[in-house]
This record gives structure tokens, C-alpha cells and sequence, in this order.
């Protein structure tokens, strides 16, 4: 329980409902986002409304207060959390993670962004300066990562394309000094050709270099369906970018070579083939020249790579030309392929940078790790693909671990406590992870098989797998199985019954995006530059052709690999959680969408959670804790207790004030069952703070 706060602003936890039900728990979440208090308890996890305004809570001041103390000291507060998590980490040698959840918009990313201040904030008192280096490299990190990873959708202007999990490494004095970072799925397509940032924020000289005019509309990326993609923050980004580039630690060649790389993805956009007879051509050949320039090739390569791939047929090697169809394609997996070697190489030359020093673990012995997870939401557009099903997928995996630990750190708390613990019903989601990750006939499996068809590969042999596997599964439908459905409007969707909501897919460009072809050509193009960046970018273009045999593993494999082992990791951690709710889809600071708020905290089982917490104990504190807090409102603890033990002495206290039935002793802690208790609690001790400060001012004034 949160003090420091009047009821006029409603419960600071929502384990402190009168009832659990619906209707409070909204009545409660509502009144305190109506009155500025976007954040709220469930025990030790952060509900967070996003207030879509600037908030005046996140300054030094509000820094200070938080430092060093316990949840239910102060309002609810992302710093506490950050906070808890890091003294566990800290007293207790953990490794912990904070895990930030919530559909699109909903406020994850800002969220990842306070907890990394705040801890930046709190250590490294003593100001030494590798461990400063080390705070601003992994906040500038920060930045280079969203400007190329974030994109503008219809839910969110700064969406997450990519998922983030950074380690922070802590040494034994609990100040950090190094980091790690993994990034999963990169959006490809909304990214890469929606980044304007150099047309807008570049010096000129610099655009001249790169043959690259400022008018956005020069560039078909851009103006997809004729209509420019506007990044917000773009133009004001780019200096920042450069800088935080710079003070990474990247080399003039290694950012000279990134606007390279962004220019040739531009130029390429513009590129069109045509056909003259049978032989297909590039319409605008001065575009090669460029490309060739910035690439840093020889021209005719790029020509021949865009317009011919080369094919071995047992010994034989030959080179078959693309139709203007073929070639289009090819174009454009080159320039995703391209933007996203980028962004991994990003990625990797951050790690390298802000990696723990060998030197650094020798002095200081084994660090712990907080980890901070600020993956996508789960999404529904108008028209949802593969990488739609990717991230929500994720997000079923995430609210798979939330189910398994939030209920099993309960458990295991009762168990190490010798308390016996009751069974909560919840809606387990793990139906839709089989569903989607299950060997054979799970729909990644599906899709592989399909992938990996001699005959005809297509997206309706996909479709039609799906059908004939999951025809029966409760989660899964299509237009085929339901034809009468009004939400499948064509042959080609299928819907899936997510924890979140439905979600309708189209099978359209499934196939091609799990395969995720990118021509050797290309490839070996890109490895044959005489620039060295570059060059290191794609060392499989190393290969000939012929010793190119291995199929590589596809996106839908790869992503779920991904998620086995991030979910691997995170539940080897001590888990915080922050679950974001995001109010209106106007992104107004005003409206709190009541339906749209509801069903969120429906999905993310926030109901459950507050009844979890609550059949168990509303509140646990360790014995020292409890008696520094309460000590004053007993005689025989105050001002100090002459017990054998804490443990014995909150006994006393409790009995003697009649709430020793509403209460369990664990080996360390005392577990409060209801939260009346508490509150009476906190007036007894209200009550006699009040006595206290009274009694010592006319002590002072000298009338006693
Ligand atoms: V996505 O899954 O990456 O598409 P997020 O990350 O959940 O999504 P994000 O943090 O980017 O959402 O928040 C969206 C917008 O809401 C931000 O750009 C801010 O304008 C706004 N926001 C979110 N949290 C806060 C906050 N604590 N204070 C003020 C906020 N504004
Ligand atoms: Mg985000």
C-alpha cells in the first residue's frame, strides 16, 4: 500500500478492492488516470495507463524519492519497480528482469526508457568515469536503435519494429558496467522504406555525396501508394543520431558507410526494369552508377546481380536471366535484406562496444544482470501478415511466461515461507502457443512444410495445410472452414483466436517472407565491395555458388528459436512486471475508452492477477521491515522490543492489537491477508505519529 496518497486518488493497489470485480477494478483504474495517477499496483506489478501527455513525475526530485525504498512506501511509481528490481539484484546477488507488456501504443518503449534513466540515475556514486562511459553509452544505445528501428503506424507514431532485450551487467557494486543487447524481428518492409530522416535532417554536402535530393517525394520507398510516409521526429532525429553514433563509438568509415547503405536502399526504390524483346533491362541506367558508387563495386555487377542470378545445376553453372517480375522482387529483397544487415549490424557493433570488459570481470568477480524487455505489441491492422503473426505470436509467448511466473513466485514464495497456497483459475493461453510453435502440426510447421514443397509452393498450399491440420482447433478458423463468417472477406484469410482478440490474417506473401530469399548475387555483390563495413556485412557472399547447399533456416524457425530462448532466459530471472494499457486509439490524454481499457484488462489477466495476490496475502513484509514501520503503535515494541526475535516481536504486536487471525508467520516475513488490516495498520500508525510530533512539540516549546 502506497502512503503519501489520499483515497480521493483511489486505491494504489488493486488488491486493496472492497470487491474484485470488474466493475472496480475499472472504476479504480478510470478515477486515476482522471486524476493523474497513471500508475497503479497489483502487489509488485506496475499497471500503467499511457497518459498521451508530458508528465511531471520522472525529474531528479521524483528520482530521490524513490531511491532505496520499498514499494508501498511511496505512490506507485516505474522507479519503484526499477527500484525493487534492483535491490534484489544488489542484496540479494540475483539476476532479475523487468518485463514490459501491452499492446501497441500502449506505452512499453517510453516505460523501457524511465526504468533505464532511473537506473542510470541511482548508481555509480562515486562518479567513476568508466562506469559513466559505460551509463551513456547504453542510454545513447538508446537512441541509434530507434531511429532505426521505430517506424510510424496507424497505432502508434514511434512503433516498435524491432523487440529489444538489453542485459545491463552490474558489478559487486552494484554499478553497471556493461550491457548486451538482442534484438528480434525486424520489420523490414515498414521500415526500410519509410525512413526519411536522411532527406530531412542531413547537411547538404552530405546529401550531395550520396546523389540524394531533400524532396521526399523524389523517392518511391517513401511515397508508398503515392502518399508520403511521414516519420515523425525525423528531421530533429538525424543530428542525434550522428552524434549518439559518434559517441558509441562507430568510425567515421562505419557511419559514412550507414548513409551509404541508407542512400543505395533509396536510389534502389527508384530503380524500374523494362523489356526489350526477350531480355530484360533496367530503364534507368544512371541509377547503377550511383548505386555502383555508393557500394563501392564495379558497375557491371551491380547490373548483372539485378538482373541475372546465377544457378548451379550439378556441375553446371549458369546464369538465368530475372523476368522484369523477378527483377522487381529481387530489388526489393535487396533493399530489406540490405536495411536489415544494418540494423543487426547495428546491433552487433553496440555489443561489442558496450560488452563487459574482460578486465572489468576480473577485478570485480562474477556481475549480476537486470535485463529490461521492451518488445512489440500485439497489433491488429487492416490487413495483418506474417509479421503481425510473428508479434503476436510473441505476445502469447510473453503472456504465457506472465501466467507461469507471476503464479509460480507466488507458490514458490508460500513454499520457501511454509504457508499452503489455494489454486486460482485463469485462462491458460498456452492452447495458441501450440497452436502456433507445436512440431508438425503447429502453424510454423504448416508453413515450413509448404516452404519446403518439390512441387507447387504458394500460399494456398499453405492455406490448405492449415486447414486439413487445424481444422478442429478451437483457435483457429478460416474462410474454408466458416464460410457464412462475415470477418473472413477472402479465400486467402484465416483468423486466430489470440489471448488478446481475433486477429484475421491473409496468407498473401506468407511463403516469401518465410523463405526470406535474398539471390546469392546479391549476396556476393555486396561481399566483393572494396568497402570494408560493407563488406563484413555479408560474409556468406564469400561462398561460390556451388558450395551454396545448405537451405538456410526460414524466418518462421528462426523467430521461433528466438522466442524459446528468450523466454528461456527470462524465466531463469528474478521477473517485475509493468503491463501497459493503452486508453484511447486517438491518442488523446483526455479519453479513457472504457470498453477498449476493459478488454485489456481482461486479456492481460489483470483480474486474475489481484485475485492471486489477494487469496494469497495482500501484503508481505520482512520482520525488521515491519517493525521499523509499525513498531510505535505497541508497547511492547516501542520505542525498541526486548523479544528473542523480530519475528516474535511483530507476533506480539499483531495479537495485541487483534489482527493475529488475519495473518500468517513465514520463516522471514509476515503475510497479511487482508488489506483492512493493513489500513488499520496505517491509521493506528498515522494516529500515533501524530501523538508523537505532538508530544515533541511541547517538549520543545518547554510545556512538559
Ligand atoms: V509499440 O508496441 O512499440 O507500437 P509502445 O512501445 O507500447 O508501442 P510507446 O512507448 O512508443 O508505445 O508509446 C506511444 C506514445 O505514447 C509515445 O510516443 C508517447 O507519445 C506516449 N506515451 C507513452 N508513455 C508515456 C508516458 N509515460 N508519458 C507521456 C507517453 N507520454
Ligand atoms: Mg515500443
Amino acid at each position: 500500500m502506497a502512503e503519501h496518497e489520499s483515497l480521493e486518488f483511489g486505491k494504489a493497489d488493486f488488491v486493496l478492492l472492497d470487491n474484485v470485480s470488474m466493475e472496480e477494478f475499472m472504476a479504480n483504474l478510470k478515477l486515476r488516470f482522471e486524476k493523474g495517477r497513471i500508475y497503479t499496483y497489483i502487489g509488485e506489478v506496475v499497471v500503467s495507463v499511457n497518459p498521451y501527455r508530458a508528465m511531471n513525475i520522472y525529474g531528479r526530485d521524483v528520482i530521490e524519492q524513490y531511491k532505496g525504498r520499498e514499494l508501498y512506501e511511496r505512490p506507485p511509481h516505474l522507479f519503484a519497480i526499477a527500484d525493487a528490481a534492483y535491490k534484489a539484484m544488489k542484496r540479494r546477488n540475483k539476476d532479475t528482469c523487468i518485463v514490459i507488456s501491452g499492446e501497441s501504443g500502449a506505452g512499453k518503449t517510453e516505460a523501457s526508457k524511465y526504468i533505464m534513466q532511473y537506473i542510470a540515475a541511482i548508481t555509480n556514486p562515486n562518479q567513476r568515469a568508466e562506469v559513466e562511459r559505460v551509463k551513456n553509452m547504453l542510454l545513447k544505445s538508446n537512441c541509434v536503435l530507434e531511429a532505426f528501428g521505430n517506424a510510424k503506424t496507424n497505432r502508434n507514431d514511434n512503433s516498435s519494429r524491432f523487440g529489444k532485450y538489453m542485459d545491463i551487467n552490474f558489478d559487486f557494486k552494484g554499478d553497471p558496467i556493461g550491457g548486451h543487447i538482442n534484438n528480434y524481428l525486424l520489420e523490414k518492409v515498414c521500415i526500410a522504406f519509410g525512413k526519411d530522416f536522411l532527406l530531412r535532417g542531413a547537411p547538404d554536402s552530405l546529401l550531395r555525396s550520396l546523389h540524394i535530393q531533400k524532396d521526399p517525394k523524389a523517392y518511391n520507398f517513401i511515397k508508398v501508394g503515392g502518399q508520403l510516409k511521414s516519420c515523425i521526429n525525423d528531421g530533429a532525429d538525424f543530428k542525434a543520431v550522428a552524434d549518439a553514433m559518434k559517441v558509441i563509438g562507430f568510425t567515421g568509415d562505419e557511419i559514412q558507410t550507414v548513409y551509404k547503405i541508407l542512400a543505395t536502399i533509396l536510389h534502389l526504390g527508384n530503380l524500374t526494369f523494362g523489356v526489350d524483346g526477350d531480355v530484360t533491362l533496367i530503364e534507368n541506367t544512371k541509377l547503377v552508377s550511383v548505386i555502383r558508387e555508393l557500394l563501392s563495386t564495379k558497375e557491371e555487377n551491380v547490373e548483372k546481380a539485378l538482373l541475372y542470378r546465377t544457378v548451379a545445376t550439378g556441375r553446371d553453372v549458369i546464369e538465368k536471366q530475372h523476368t522484369t517480375q523477378e527483377a522487381n522482387y529481387g530489388r526489393d529483397a535487396l533493399a530489406k535484406a540490405m536495411y536489415e544487415r544494418l540494423f543487426c549490424w547495428i546491433v552487433s557493433r553496440i555489443n561489442d562496444i558496450i560488452e563487459v570488459r574482460n578486465y572489468d570481470a576480473k577485478i570485480h568477480g562474477k556481475n549480476t544482470v537486470i535485463g529490461v524487455l521492451d518488445i512489440y505489441g500485439f497489433e491488429i491492422f487492416q490487413n495483418n501478415s506474417f509479421e503481425q503473426f510473428c508479434i503476436n505470436y510473441c505476445n502469447e509467448k510473453l503472456q504465457q511466461l506472465f501466467i507461469q511466473l507471476v503464479l509460480k513466485q507466488e507458490q514458490d514464495e508460500y513454499q520457501r515461507e511454509g504457508i499452503p497456497w489455494k489454486h486460482i483459475d485463469y485462462f491458460n493461453n498456452q492452447i495458441i502457443v501450440d497452436l502456433v510453435e507445436q512440431q508438425h502440426k503447429g502453424i510454423f510447421a504448416v508453413l515450413d512444410e509448404a516452404c519446403m514443397n518439390v512441387g507447387k509452393v504458394t500460399d494456398e498450399v499453405f492455406l490448405q495445410g492449415l486447414n486439413t491440420k487445424l481444422a478442429k482447433h478451437a483457435h483457429y478458423t478460416s474462410r474454408k472452414l466458416s464460410p457464412t463468417d462475415k470477418s473472413l472477406e477472402f479465400d486467402r484469410d484465416f483468423r486466430i483466436r489470440h489471448y488478446a482478440g481475433d486477429v484475421v490474417y491473409s496468407v498473401v506473401g506468407f511463403i516469401d517472407k518465410n523463405k526470406d530469399t535474398l539471390f546469392q548475387d546479391f549476396k556476393r555483390l555486396l561481399y566483393n565491395s572494396s568497402n570494408s563495413v560493407l563488406k563484413a556485412m555479408w560474409p556468406e557472399g564469400k561462398l561460390r555458388i556451388t558450395e551454396v547447399t545448405k537451405r538456410p533456416l526460414t524466418a518462421a524457425t528462426l523467430f521461433k528459436n528466438s522466442m524459446i530462448s528468450l523466454v528461456e532466459n527470462l524465466a531463469s530471472k528474478e521477473p517485475y512486471y509493468v503491463r501497459c494499457i493503452k486508453p484511447n486509439d486517438v491518442k488523446s490524454p483526455l479519453l479513457f475508452e472504457h470498453e477498449r481499457c476493459r478488454h485489456q484488462v481482461e486479456y492481460l489477466g489483470l483480474l486474475e492477477n489481484v485475485r492471486v495476490r489477494r487469496a494469497g496475502f495482500a501484503n508481505r513484509q520482512t520482520y525488521p521491515r515491519f517493525l521499523q514501520r509499525y513498531k510505535m503503535i505497541s508497547e511492547f515494541t516501542w520505542p525498541n522490543h526486548d523479544l528473542p526475535s523480530d519475528k516474535d516481536a511483530v507476533k506480539r504486536l499483531l495479537q495485541g492489537c487483534g489482527f493475529d487471525h488475519d495473518v500468517a508467520y513465514g520463516k522471514t516475513k509476515v503475510f497479511i491477508r487482508t488489506p483492512r488490516t493493513l489500513f488499520s495498520l496505517e491509521e493506528q500508525r498515522a494516529e500515533m505519529v501524530q501523538r508523537i510530533v505532538l508530544f515533541l512539540q511541547k517538549v520543545w516549546r518547554g510545556t512538559i
